[in-house]
C-alpha cells in the first residue's frame, strides 16, 4: 500500500485554505449564523497541549456547522499585553513590543499547522494601537456613565512584582505569578463599578441554559449573595459618635452577644490616630494580605478600645469594643457583633480575648442547658437563653422573626448584600493599555480628549527601574493641552479589560471609528459557543458579563447583557510523572524504554521512577511539546489522538503510544480509501441490498448526535468501527454508485476530525459539492426483533426474526432451533405466553 504522506497532504491542504480564504467570513443576512469561539492564548513563544486540545475542540465545531451551512465566524487574537512579555523583554534586554511580536508570529505558524479554520484575516492583539485605542474609548464612556470611579483603597501588593494583584490572583496569600507573600498597601486606584450589576449578574446566570452548572454555581457563590439585617448599636464613650451600623446574617443569635468588633478604617479609629498603641496594632494588622481567604486563615488579633456597645435587644447589656483585623471595610459597615457561641471566628477571638461566650441555639434533640464547649454551633436548632425569642426554630424562623421585631422598634432593617466587590483594573506596570486621564496641577483628574486617543504607550523605554518604568518616563508623562500642564496617569490596564470586550472586536476587526460596528455584533453576537478552559470560570467570563452590561448601560444603540450563549469548558491534557533516582523530575524525552522498562536515555543504568499522571506542566516536566508531535504524526493524528482518549469535558491522558496507534489509524483510514478507489474502478454490475447504505445512515445519525452533544471521544470510536465495517464490505462487489454515494458521506462526516485526510479522498473521488450529509430515519428502523424463548419460566434461548410475527411461525422457528428444541423434550404444551416482538414463554 502506497504511504500516506501526511506532511505533503496536510501543507498543500493547509495553502489551499490560506490561498483561497476558505474561512473567511462576512455578514450574510440570509444564512444563519454561527459565531465559534475559543478563549484567545498569550504569545508566551509557543502552543502547548492545552491550546492543541482547546482549539481543536473548537475546529471539529466550526468546521461541523460549516458543514451544515451556517455563516460561521471562528476568528482567532492574542491576549498579548501583560507581565510576562514585560519581565522577559528585562531578562534578555529586549523591547516587550518586539518579544510579543515574534511570539506571536511563532505561535500563529503552529497554529496554522495543526489546520484549523481561523479566518485569519480578522486576528487581532490587544497590545496593538488598533486595539487598545477603543478601549481606551471604552473606558472614557463608562467614566462618563459613572462606572469608573477613583478611590483610596488597600490592596494586595505584590513586593516582588511590585504591583498591585486583584483578590482573585491571590492564591493562599501569595502573589499568582510571582508567590511572593502579599501585603496591605493603600493607594489611589481606578475602579469599574461591578458591583451595581450584582444582582443583574445573578439574574442573567438563569438565562445561561448551555453553560456548565459547576461555572454557574461558581460564579453565583462568588457574588456571594446574603440575606441579613442591617443593625444599630449604641455606643458609651466619650466619643461624638453615638451609633455603629453592623450587617449580619444571623440577627437570631443577638441575645449571644459578647463584643462589637470593627475595621481599623472604621470611622471610629480616626479618633484612636494619636493612640501609639492603636497604631502599631493596625501596622500589625497590615502584615495580613486583604483577602477574605488570608483573614480567615491569619491570625485573628484585636485591639481593646474603652467603649462599650449596647444589646440593642437588651439595654442593660453592655460589651467591649474592639479593631479587630478580620473585619473588613469594604462588606456591610465594617463591623461586626461577635457571637462566639455560634460563629467559629468570634469563637476564637473570645477565647484569646477571654469573652463571654454565650449560648443561643441549642441542637433539636439537646436540652435547654446545652452550651457550646470546644468549637462554635453553626447548624439548626432552637433558640435558648433569648428571652422573648425563645422556642423559634432556626434558622428561618428564628431569623425572619428578630428582623420583624427590630423592623418594629426601629432598631434595624432587612438588607441583602453581596460580596462581590468592585474591579480595581489598576496596574503599575509598563506594559499594558494606557488609562486615557491626566491630573492637572492640584492632582484633579481629568479624562484625556477623545480627539486625543490613542493615549500611546512609549517606545524603547528603560524597564530597568524599580516600580513602574512609565512613572519615569518624563518625556511622556508631562504634557501640556491649551496652554495648561498635565502629567499623565501611569496606571494601565489590567489585561482581563482586554479580554473583556474581543470578542465584540472579532465581529469587526478593521472598524476604524469605534471599537465594533454595529451591523456587525447584531448579526453576530452572542458567541454562539465558548470553549476554554475551567480556571477562568470566575474572573474572565464574569468580568466579560458585566462589560457587556457596562457599554449596554444608557445606551440606546447597544443592548447585549450576556456574550457567550453557550460555554463548554474543556478537560487538561495529563501526562505521566518522572523522576530520577534523585528525585528530580524529568521530562519524557529524557527516557527511553527498554523491554518495557523506563530509564534516563543518558546514563542507561539509572531507571526512572514513575509517578502519577498530571496535568502537563512546565514545573512538573511532563509537558510534550506540539510542534515535536505535528512534524513526527501530523495535525490529523493529532487531532485524533487529542479526542479520543476521552470526553471533552474530561482530562485526557496524553501517552507516546495513544498517538502512535492514532497516527497508524490514519494510514488505515488512507489505505481503506485505496481500497474503495479499486473498488470504484471495477465499475461491479451487483449490488447488495441496501446493508452499506443502512450502515451510512447509522454511521451519520451517530456522528450527527455526538457532535451535537460534544461527545467527541465517541466519533473516534464510530470512525473504527466505520473503518472495520467497509473493510469487511469490500469483497461483496458493490455498484459503483452506491459505494461512492455511501463512501462520499462518510468521508463528509469525518472531516471536522481528520480534515487534510477526508479533503484529500474527497479530491481522489472527484468530489467538490460538500455539505453535511442527512440521514434517511426510515433506514434507521431495524428490520428484525430478538424474542427471548423461555421454557417453563427459564430463559433458553433468542429467536431473531421479522416484526411482529405470528405465533404460529414463531413455534415453527423454534422447532427448526436445536438448541431450544432439545429443551422442549417432546412433551405436551400446556401453555404459552406470547407478548409480541419480546417474549414467547412455553409451559410444558
Ligand atoms: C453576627 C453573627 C453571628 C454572624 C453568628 C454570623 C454568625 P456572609 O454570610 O458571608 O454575608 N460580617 C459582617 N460584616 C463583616 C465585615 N465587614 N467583615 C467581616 N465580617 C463581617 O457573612 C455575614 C456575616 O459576616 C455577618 O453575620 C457578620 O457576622 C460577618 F452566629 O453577624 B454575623
Amino acid at each position: 500500500m502506497e504511504r500516506y504522506n501526511f506532511k505533503e497532504i496536510e501543507e498543500k491542504w493547509q495553502k489551499i485554505w490560506e490561498n483561497e480564504k476558505t474561512f473567511s467570513t462576512k455578514v450574510n443576512q440570509n444564512k444563519k449564523k454561527f459565531y465559534c469561539l475559543e478563549m484567545f492564548p498569550y504569545p508566551s513563544g509557543k502552543i502547548h497541549m492545552g491550546h492543541v486540545r482547546n482549539y481543536t475542540i473548537g475546529d471539529v465545531l466550526a468546521r461541523y456547522k460549516d458543514l451544515q451551512g451556517y455563516n460561521v465566524l471562528h476568528p482567532m487574537g492574542w491576549d498579548s499585553f501583560g507581565m510576562p512579555a514585560e519581565n522577559a523583554a528585562r531578562q534578555n534586554n529586549l523591547d516587550p513590543k518586539t518579544w510579543t511580536e515574534s511570539n506571536i508570529s511563532k505561535m500563529k505558524a503552529q497554529l496554522k499547522k495543526l489546520g484549523l479554520s481561523i479566518d485569519w484575516d480578522r486576528e487581532i492583539s490587544t497590545c496593538s494601537e488598533d486595539y487598545y485605542k477603543h478601549q481606551q474609548m471604552f473606558f472614557l464612556e463608562l467614566l462618563e456613565k459613572k462606572l469608573v470611579y477613583r478611590k483610596e483603597n488597600y490592596v494586595n501588593w505584590d513586593p516582588v512584582d511590585q504591583t498591585v494583584l486583584a483578590n482573585e490572583q491571590v492564591i493562599d496569600g501569595k502573589g499568582w505569578r510571582s508567590g511572593a507573600v502579599v501585603e496591605r498597601k493603600k493607594l489611589n486606584q481606578w475602579f469599574l463599578d461591578i458591583s451595581k450589576f450584582s444582582q443583574d449578574l445573578l439574574d442573567g446566570l438563569e438565562t445561561l441554559d448551555s453553560w456548565p452548572n459547576k461555572v454557574k454555581t461558581m460564579q453565583k457563590n462568588w457574588i456571594g449573595k446574603s440575606f441579613g439585617c442591617e443593625i444599630s448599636f449604641k455606643i458609651e464613650g466619650n466619643l461624638p459618635i453615638k451609633d455603629v451600623k453592623v450587617f449580619t446574617t444571623r440577627p437570631d443569635t443577638l441575645f449571644g452577644f459578647s463584643f462589637l468588633a470593627l475595621s481599623v478604617d472604621h470611622e471610629i479609629s480616626k479618633h484612636f490616630e494619636k493612640d501609639q498603641d492603636f497604631l502599631k496594632f493596625k501596622d500589625e494588622c497590615s502584615k495580613t494580605g486583604t483577602t477574605e481567604e488570608a483573614i480567615a486563615v491569619g491570625e485573628k488579633i484585636g485591639f481593646k478600645t474603652n467603649l462599650m456597645a449596647v444589646n440593642p435587644l437588651n439595654q442593660n447589656e453592655k460589651m467591649p469594643v474592639y479593631f479587630a483585623n478580620f473585619v473588613l471595610m469594604d462588606y456591610g459597615f465594617g463591623a461586626v457583633f461577635g457571637c462566639p457561641a455560634h460563629d467559629q471566628r468570634d469563637f476564637d477571638f473570645a477565647k484569646k480575648y477571654k469573652l463571654k461566650i454565650k449560648t443561643v441555639v441549642k441542637p433539636k434533640d439537646e436540652n435547654d442547658d446545652f452550651n457550646v464547649s470546644n468549637e462554635a454551633y453553626a447548624g439548626p436548632g432552637i433558640l435558648i437563653n433569648s428571652d422573648f425569642l425563645n422556642g423559634l426554630k432556626v434558622p428561618n424562623d428564628s431569623i425572619n422573626e428578630t428582623i420583624k421585631i427590630l423592623e418594629e422598634k426601629k432598631l434595624g432593617k432587612k438588607k441583602t448584600n453581596y460580596r462581590l466587590k468592585d474591579w480595581g483594573v489598576s496596574r503599575q506596570r509598563y506594559w499594558g493599555c494606557p488609562i486615557p486621564i491626566i491630573y492637572d496641577e492640584n492632582s484633579n483628574a481629568h479624562p484625556v480628549p477623545k480627539s486625543m486617543l490613542p493615549v500611546k504607550l512609549p517606545e524603547n523605554i528603560d524597564l530597568n527601574v524599580k516600580g513602574n518604568p512609565l512613572d519615569n518616563q518624563k518625556d511622556w508623562k508631562e504634557i501640556t493641552i491649551d496652554g495648561k500642564k498635565y502629567t499623565r496617569e501611569t496606571d494601565t490596564l489590567d489585561t482581563f479589560v482586554c479580554s473583556s470586550w474581543y470578542y465584540l472586536r472579532f465581529c469587526s476587526p478593521h472598524n476604524e471609528n469605534y471599537g465594533f460596528d454595529k451591523t456587525e455584533t447584531d448579526y453576530w453576537m452572542p458567541v454562539d459557543q465558548y470553549i476554554g478552559g475551567v480556571e477562568h470560570a470566575i474572573l474572565h467570563l464574569l468580568y466579560s458579563r458585566f462589560f457587556m452590561r457596562a457599554i449596554s448601560y444608557n445606551n440606546k444603540n447597544f443592548d447585549i447583557s450576556e456574550p457567550f450563549n453557550g460555554l463548554f469548558t474543556q478537560g487538561m491534557v495529563c501526562h505521566e510523572t518522572y523522576k530520577d533516582p534523585d528525585n528530580n523530575w524529568v521530562s519524557p524525552e529524557e527516557i527511553i524504554t527498554i523491554e518495557g522498562k523506563k530509564y534516563l536515555a543518558k546514563d542507561k543504568s539509572k531507571a526512572i521512577k514513575i509517578g502519577p499522571s498530571e496535568s502537563m506542566s512546565k514545573s512538573k516536566k511532563n509537558t510534550i511539546d506540539p510542534e515535536n508531535i505535528i512534524s513526527n504524526y501530523g495535525a490529523d493524528a493529532a487531532r485524533l489522538f487529542i479526542l479520543s482518549d476521552s470526553p471533552p469535558e474530561k482530562d485526557v491522558q496524553w501517552s507516546e503510544e495513544g498517538i502512535a496507534s492514532s497516527f497508524k489509524f490514519i494510514q488505515k483510514l488512507w489505505n481503506l480509501n485505496s481500497k474503495i478507489l479499486d473498488e470504484i474502478k471495477k465499475n461491479n454490475e451487483s449490488d447488495f441490498d441496501d446493508e452499506i447504505t443502512k450502515y451510512t445512515n447509522k454511521f451519520l445519525k451517530k456522528i450527527t448526535d455526538n457532535l451535537e452533544s460534544f461527545s467527541y471521544n465517541k466519533i473516534i470510536a464510530n470512525l473504527h468501527e466505520m473503518h472495520t465495517f467497509f473493510s469487511k464490505q469490500l469483497n461483496k462487489n458493490y455498484k459503483k454508485d452506491t459505494l461512492v454515494e455511501n463512501y462520499k458521506k462518510i468521508l463528509i462526516a469525518s472531516m471536522p476530525v481528520t480534515p487534510h485526510l477526508s479533503n484529500e479522498c474527497l479530491k481522489l473521488l472527484n468530489i467538490n459539492k460538500i455539505s453535511w450529509p442527512s440521514f434517511d430515519e426510515t433506514m434507521l428502523i431495524e428490520n428484525f426483533v430478538n424474542i427471548v424463548i423461555q421454557i417453563n419460566g427459564k430463559k433458553r434461548g433468542i429467536v431473531q426474526t421479522k416484526p411482529e410475527i405470528e405465533e404460529e411461525n414463531l413455534l415453527k422457528l423454534i422447532k427448526s432451533d436445536q438448541k431450544i428444541f432439545k429443551y422442549l423434550d417432546n412433551k405436551p404444551i400446556k401453555k404459552k405466553i406470547y407478548i409480541k416482538n419480546k417474549l414467547l414463554n412455553i409451559i410444558i
